[in-house]
């Protein structure tokens, strides 16, 4: 029985935060999305160039379960690559795989349906033992669950929300317990799973994970049967448990946007001997810089804040950078900054937004200014309410209210 080298990495969301790179000419892709590719071949290539035994991928493929053609190709070119090269390579389905229909197909089905050789997925909470050059391994799974193939209606009928979460844990208890005795000590264990367990600290991902999910105890885990338990859906790595066993999340494989500008990426290697203690090492993707460049204008005299926001920004600029510069600034003095020469030292980035605040002396609106218009035309008046805000979010805040409006009209019709 030899040490069993594992890859395991996770929430790779190809399609995800692609409004910060442009099409890339040549290729025809966005380089956004070129980036989530460069990332993907970082934990492929290494189990590839370390020849490992086992590869690990806990959920959370696409941005949505019904991915765009180019987002399977490139997905799908990597899992041949590790099918053909015999290494086995597991799939675990996360929330963001799964499509809300009663078929409970989901984006990795492929896989499955074609029987594609060393590729297993995971859809079901179950416990398979999986043959590698070395040995064998069994893996428990718990993947994204849904409360549709978890409970029956009659379960749950009647039930509060905090009810049926409660009858949700119980059974994925039982069911991963279930599992765990039937655990042959002879082989090494690990549990895989896509969720939220209790004590994680949720990065800044969560516009993503939007959705109830349940939280699993992290005494779950806490077994001496299994290994390691390893776990997708949270963004942030982190280690939740040091040894007896390891319990970590990967986290993603590349910056989504500006909330994760301090949040290393990567992926997780591990060395697992029966008996022995487990090997860990994170290994960083090297995800593309996120910098916000933040200035205050407000209380500086009027020559110097040209120099200010160029110093600011020369000290803070990384090149190839998604840059985010945000400087306040009083409206008297908006003409005395020239964006031309700030947008020439941004050039080198790999994109850049800037985002003026404008600080308003204040506005007050006369009742009665107000008075005669606001049942006439209440766009009007939200428009002047929204003063401060970005014409750009202020034309997409009119046009929802735009909407409503209109909904109202039909409505009272
Ligand atoms: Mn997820």
């Amino acid at each position: 029985m030899g040490i069993l080298k594992v890859v395991h990495f996770s929430d790779l969301h190809f399609g995800s935060g692609e409004r910060y790179g442009s099409i890339n000419p040549e290729s025809g892709l966005n380089k956004r999305f070129e980036d989530f590719i460069t990332a993907l071949d970082q934990p492929v290539n290494f189990a590839i160039d370390n020849n490992v035994d086992l590869v690990i991928f806990t959920g959370d493929t696409y941005k949505h379960a019904i991915p765009e053609p180019i987002y399977q190709k490139e997905f799908a070119k990597r899992i041949k690559l590790l099918s053909k090269k015999g290494i086995p390579t597991i799939l675990l389905v996360g929330n963001h795989d799964v499509l809300y229909k009663v078929d409970g197909s989901h984006a990795l089905d492929i896989y499955k349906t074609l029987d594609v050789e060393h590729i297993t997925v995971f859809d079901k909470i179950e416990l398979k033992k999986i043959k590698t050059k070395n040995d064998f391994i069994q893996i428990i799974s718990l993947p994204h669950v849904t409360k549709s193939r978890l409970l029956t209606k009659e379960e749950y009928r009647g039930l509060s929300s905090k009810e049926q979460d409660n009858l949700m844990l119980e059974k994925v208890k039982q069911a991963i317990f279930g599992c765990m005795e039937e655990l042959d000590p002879t082989y090494p264990a690990i549990l895989i799973g896509h969720g939220t367990i209790e004590s994680a600290q949720f990065g800044a991902e969560q516009d993503l994970s939007i959705g109830k999910v349940l939280s699993y105890p992290l005494s779950y885990f806490q077994r001496s049967e299994l290994d390691y338990v390893g776990f997708g859906h949270i963004h942030r790595h982190q280690v939740l448990q040091e040894k007896n066993p390891l319990i970590l999340y990967a986290g993603s494989l590349e910056r989504v946007d500006f909330g994760e500008e301090k949040e290393d990426k990567g992926f997780v290697y591990l060395e697992i001997q029966k008996d022995t203690p487990l090997v860990y090492k994170y290994i960083s993707s090297s995800p593309r810089h996120f910098i916000t460049i933040e200035c205050e204008l407000t209380d500086v005299g009027d020559e110097n804040l040209q120099n200010i926001l160029e110093n600011e920004v020369n000290k803070k600029f990384k090149k190839g950078a998604i840059i985010r510069l945000r400087y306040k600034i009083s409206e008297e003095h908006l003409d005395l900054i020239d964006l031309e020469k700030i947008k020439m030292l941004l050039k080198d980035s790999f994109s850049y937004v800037i985002q003026p605040e404008v600080i308003r002396k204040e506005r007050s609106y006369r009742i009665s200014e107000i008075d005669s218009s606001i049942t006439a035309s209440p766009i009007t008046i939200l428009e002047k309410y929204l003063y401060d805000v970005s014409d750009e979010e202020k034309a997409c805040l009119l046009n929802i209210a735009k909407e409503l409006v209109q909904e109202l009209n039909v409505e009272s019709a």
